[in-house]
């Protein structure tokens, strides 16, 4: 009786890994190597703590991925998904019809977001909104009959999602190597990562942000500003390892998005719904995008939604001039997500999560990772609200960085998950996002692990002789 109501509960781990590694493919995943080790299964979570199948419990420091900003369990979400499934599970917002949850959402979302946010285009992920900023940005300035100003200009190591257009405009090498990618008139930059490219070269972090900058505006020149569509950047790139970028950046950026009339887009996926201590990552980082993407942390991941937020300037166009527009998602403006949305962005005002980040834990948090500054291991370690970055080096001093194909990010990252806590590595730096619901006396918890697997993994190096 109780396997056939509660099937799930039926299998033990080595079950769920046999059964995973026969039939499912995951993401950015060497299904060979993972099906050899075996998935770890995650079976529950409350708060911000994961159980996995063998009762461990973990400290999900990364919320789930960058998303599940206002931490598990949380019953308003639940109710609000349970309630409109009863409701209308499902109407499209194709043939002149709409649905109310994707009405509210609609409105709501332009009182969070900046003034010039006043109308939005529901995708159902991240990459879909990616995509659909792209197919915007051109149809914009064709209607505006500059049909030659296609190109969008990106960063390297930057992460926009795993569709065509998506992996496209990222930065990623590895993507780009596999299917031919990026597709026509996509092109990039260097990134803003100061402690790689600008200390090296002994400029101040000032200096070097607006040298960045200064990058955007040689590459327009050289596509020929009249060939280029807009800019594309995420305010702090969070996949490619959270790179903060100096204060100077943004707003040198902006200015040269302006001074050639280029639409600047910025990517929220991550920093919005308030990572950064304030609702959108362009508020704390210091830009006026046209189109901001956003995903993730509007449902904070309960429930799959995206989205473009769409500004005056190019709605007005689309809007008076446009005609019809020929894209949509079958799940664009999907009332179940939409009704989750509202539930969890009116959790996010009640708790006034964001001011909590920006006054309480953000704050706090810095305080913590800059005593990290002292460990043996530890090149740099900065945050920017709650994302938190930790360079990993074999020389403190000079920052000289370990061989790469020792991949001593792994074996941080091993002792993590031995550890029960959850921190990426990207590379050599160890990343934290951890849910904006984390109390002071949680991220203390957090930082004795965080210091704990900093320590275990330089004995390992000290074993081994690599340092
Ligand atoms: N933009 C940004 C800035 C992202 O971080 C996307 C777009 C795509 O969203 P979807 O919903 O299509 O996945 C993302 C997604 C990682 C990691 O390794 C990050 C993401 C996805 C998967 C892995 O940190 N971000």
């Amino acid at each position: 009786m109780n396997a056939v109501l509660h099937p799930r509960q039926a299998r033990d781990t080595q079950a769920w890994q046999a059964a995973d590694a026969a039939h499912f493919l995951h993401p950015f995943t060497d299904f060979h190597a993972l099906a050899k080790k075996g998935s770890r299964i995650i079976t529950q979570a409350d708060n911000i703590y994961l159980r996995d199948s063998e009762g461990q419990r973990i400290l999900d420091a990364m919320s789930g991925l960058w998303c599940v900003n206002v931490g598990y369990g949380r019953a308003e979400l639940i109710d609000a998904a349970t309630a409109q499934l009863k409701q209308l599970p499902f109407y499209n917002a194709f043939f002149q019809t709409a649905t109310p949850p994707a009405i509210e959402l609609a409105e709501l979302l332009a009182e969070v977001t900046p003034p010039q946010f006043q109308h939005v285009f529901f995708s159902g992920s991240g990459s879909e909104g990616n995509d659909t900023v792209v197919r915007m940005v051109r149809r914009y300035w064709d209607v505006l009959g500059q049909p030659e100003r296609k190109v969008i200009i990106s960063r390297n190591n930057a992460y926009h999602g795993s569709t065509m257009a998506g992996a496209s405009l990222g930065g990623m090498s590895g993507m780009h190597a596999q299917g031919g990618l990026p597709i026509p008139d996509i092109t990039h930059i260097e990134q803003p990562h100061w402690y790689e490219l600008g200390r090296p070269q002994g400029l101040s972090r000032a200096e070097f942000g607006r040298l960045a900058a200064s990058w955007l505006e040689k590459k327009i020149l050289e596509v020929g500003p009249e060939r280029v569509a807009a800019f594309i950047g995420e305010p702090i790139q969070g996949a490619g390892g959270v790179i903060i970028p100096p204060e100077t950046y943004w707003p040198a950026v902006q200015a040269i998005c302006d001074k050639y009339g280029i639409l600047l887009v910025s990517d929220e996926v991550i920093c919005g719904f308030g990572r950064t201590g304030n609702w959108w990552g362009c508020e704390t980082l210091g830009s006026k995008p046209d189109l901001m993407t956003f995903a993730k942390g509007v449902t904070s991941g309960y429930i799959p939604l995206g989205g473009v937020m769409v500004g005056e300037r190019v709605a007005k166009v689309l809007i008076e001039q446009g005609g019809e527009f020929n894209h949509g998602y079958t799940y664009s403006g999907h009332p179940v997500a939409c009704a989750v949305a509202l539930a969890n962005i009116r959790l996010i005002q009640r708790e006034r999560l964001v001011e909590k980040v920006r006054t309480e834990t953000g704050p706090y948090l810095a305080q913590q990772f800059a005593t990290l500054d002292e460990h043996p291991l530890v090149g740099n370690a900065e945050t920017c609200g709650l994302m938190g970055a930790i360079t990993l080096v074999k020389e403190k001093d000079r920052g000289t960085p370990f061989a790469s194909e020792l991949e001593v990010g792994m074996v941080c990252r091993g002792h993590c998950f031995g550890n029960g806590l959850i921190m990426r590595a990207v590379g050599d730096r160890m990343i934290i996002a951890p849910p904006l619901v984390i109390t002071r006396e949680q991220i203390d918890e957090m930082m004795s692990l965080i210091r704990r697997c900093l320590d275990l993994t330089w004995a390992d190096a000290q074993a081994r002789g690599w340092v």
